[in-house]
């Protein structure tokens, strides 16, 4: 097993990792910038270096920075976390040419899923079904796309292929609209990803977003996990996930699920990852792959059993995945809400001090997060403070048990989106399950 990981990460996503290392008898390194010396994880992990100022680009982005690290502190191997470095491939090669281990997929594989043009392709050639669209980027002749645009019909989306996320779209109803949104599409895209590239899909107009969960192992070895149901969002922030996905049979489950274990070996995968489709219609449509360990892997765990970070790491020692395919079985239904520093009616950031922090707790009821009283939430960073997640036997008795978690929490001193949680987990459209990507911000009247 590893001797000895470096967190290349901050907040709750640091300290899960430390946890799931010292469980194990993995030696920790933390890392941290000068905003962050009070984080919990900092305080708990075996060695903690300050790399930097507050800024992310001087410190958690500071490539060469984290890597003297692990070469100071003598670590084997380096766990990015979710977002920062996580999904930059020159980082991952950096990594591996300095003789450490990258706990992740390999270089080569984030480059191909970054660029999403060449991961569709991939993917098509794996038997993936994607989005009918262009099949690869767009050229520069106006008639060839607007013939595209023709054969998929209206409304399309433009997409950058450098990016991800919901970064760097246009949605376009009709060919007089097209030529414009393609050029300043590209605009953007060159500005924002450096490069000018775009891709056409077919725009579907109320579809959900599920996700489905892989790992796979150096020995080729690839189970999945199930899905999760990430469609309740706004701004491209997803704000409630849960697993199963409400109204999916295990057969459909156990279909699409497959398709994402047969890719995984198709290409080569390492790792934790993440397939995420559009599912409209009773049909699942592939968007992107997610090479990380992702925000919401805890409902996953909750109703798998399954220690998505332990298994990262054993994939990262070479080892075998722990479980074949038939010793996953979903059991019950789990929900997290992610708990943000905001103002719940500005919806702005709100850091600072937190006075006072009560958890919840109970049978089924878990809370990943850095936070204590006496806490400041310094306001560098993503707002997220923590999630809280609820499992139960049915998704009744997960609401049930998350609605009173959201009662029982106290956290004094900020302002939180914790009201925000209980009007959805209150809300008649979640409680019946199934609500599209677009349901929360038309709720909130921001469309
Ligand atoms: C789409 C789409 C509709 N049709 N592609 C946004 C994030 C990025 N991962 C892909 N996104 C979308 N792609 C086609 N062909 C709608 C979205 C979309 C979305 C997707 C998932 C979760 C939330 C979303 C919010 C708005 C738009």
């Amino acid at each position: 097993m590893l001797d000895k990981v470096v967190i290349a990460n901050r907040g709750e996503i640091a300290l899960r990792i430390l946890r799931a290392c010292h469980e194990m008898g993995i030696k920790t390194v933390a890392i941290y910038s000068e905003a962050d010396s009070d984080q919990k994880h900092v305080l708990l992990a075996d060695e903690s270096v300050c790399i930097g100022p507050a800024a992310s680009s001087e410190s958690y982005l500071n490539i060469p920075a984290v890597i003297s690290v692990a070469e100071v502190t003598d670590a084997v191997g380096i766990h990015p976390g979710y977002g920062f470095l996580s999904e930059n491939a020159d980082f991952a090669e950096r990594v591996e040419q300095s003789g450490f281990v990258f706990i992740g997929p390999r270089s080569e594989t984030i480059r191909l899923m970054g660029d999403k043009v060449s991961a569709i392709q991939a993917m098509q050639k794996a038997g993936i079904a994607c989005v009918p669209g262009s099949n690869g980027a767009l050229g520069d002749d106006t008639d060839e796309y607007l013939k595209i645009a023709h054969e998929i019909g209206y409304p399309v989306i433009i997409k950058a292929v450098g990016g991800g996320g919901g970064r760097g779209m246009r949605v376009v109803h009709s060919d007089a609209a097209l030529k414009n949104a393609v050029s300043i599409t590209r605009s953007e895209a060159s500005t924002a990803f450096g490069n000018s590239d775009v891709y056409m899909e077919k725009f579907l107009e109320h579809p959900r977003h599920i996700e489905i969960q892989v790992l796979a192992d150096e020995h080729g070895n690839a189970i999945h996990l199930g899905e999760r149901d990430c469609s309740m969002q706004r701004r491209h922030q997803k704000v409630i996930e849960e697993a199963p996905a409400p109204g999916l049979s295990q057969k459909i489950r156990n279909t699409i699920g497959q398709r994402c274990v047969d890719a995984c070996l198709s290409i080569g995968y390492r790792g934790a990852g993440t397939f995420e489709f559009l599912y409209e219609n009773g049909e699942f449509y592939f968007i992107e792959m997610n090479t990380r360990v992702q925000v919401e892997h805890p409902v996953t765990e909750m109703i798998t059993g399954v220690d998505i970070i332990r298994e990262q790491l054993r994939i990262a020692a070479g080892e075998k995945l722990s479980y074949k395919q038939e010793d996953i079985l979903v059991r019950g239904h789990a929900i997290e809400c992610r708990l943000n520093a905001e103002d719940p009616k500005k919806l702005i950031p709100s850091p600072g001090w937190i006075s006072h922090y009560h958890p919840p707790g109970g049978l089924g009821v878990r809370v990943d997060t850095h936070i204590y009283g006496g806490y400041k939430v310094p306001p560098y960073y993503d707002s997220m403070i923590g999630k809280l997640i609820t499992h139960g036997d049915t998704r009744k008795q997960a609401i049930a048990r998350m609605s009173m978690a959201l009662s029982e929490i106290v956290i004094e001193g900020i302002k939180t989106n914790i009201p925000l949680h209980q009007m959805l987990i209150a809300d008649s459209a979640f409680q019946t399950g199934g609500t599209d990507i677009h349901y929360l911000e038309n709720k909130l009247g921001l469309k």
